[in-house]
């Protein structure tokens, strides 16, 4: 069983339907608990600026998918939730980032674990401060807490919605 971190993104429609729906989707996923979900976060483009703010989150996952086929299901999750091919900037319905895998290093053609530039990213580092600022990154060996503090974004990261007043959608995500 490893514990995973995955991000969640969208800036197209209905940006919180899209984001709970692809939560409850990776729920689903055979041998695949979520266990812990952030607040919902309101974050201004990062790269190409015009484009309309995203909702973001993160969630932290158990599961005994080996990573490539973790990387594979998301993909078919994202088709699930509704992500169409668009090529207008880099609007998008979905987006489901495989952030952190156990503590392990993937740097293969198809898969990067840790994902690429999250110390430079606030859209995902504030919301994994809220649940996970002891993670430790594999690579620099820095704390999630000592990434936000180091980071040079200053891009805003504003609350948007607590997704899970409850215990309720975490008993609706567990799956044995
Ligand atoms: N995702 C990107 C590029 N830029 N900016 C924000 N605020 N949130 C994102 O999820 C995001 C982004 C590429 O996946
Ligand atoms: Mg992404
Ligand atoms: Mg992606």
């Amino acid at each position: 069983m490893a514990k995973v971190y995955l991000g969640f993104g969208s800036n197209k429609g209905d940006r919180l339907q899209f984001v709970k729906k692809a939560i409850f989707e990776i729920g689903s996923i055979e041998g695949t608990s979520v266990t812990k979900i952030s607040k919902v976060y309101e974050t201004k483009p990062w790269g190409i600026k015009e484009q309309n703010d995203f909702l973001n989150c993160v969630a932290e996952i158990t599961t005994i998918l080996e990573a490539e086929e973790l990387a594979t299901r998301l993909k078919v999750a994202e088709k699930i939730v509704g992500r169409t091919a668009s090529s207008k900037w880099y609007e998008r319905e979905i987006d489901i980032d495989l952030l952190f895998y156990a503590n392990r290093i993937v740097n293969t053609e198809s898969l990067r674990i840790p994902h690429a530039e999250l110390e430079n990213r606030n859209f995902v580092l504030v919301p994994l401060n809220e649940i996970a600022p002891d993670l430790v990154h594999p690579v620099s060996g820095k704390k999630i807490s000592e990434l936000l503090h180091d980071s040079g974004d200053d891009l805003g990261v504003t609350e948007f919605a607590e997704l899970i007043p409850d215990e309720e959608i975490l008993r609706l995500t567990q799956t044995q």
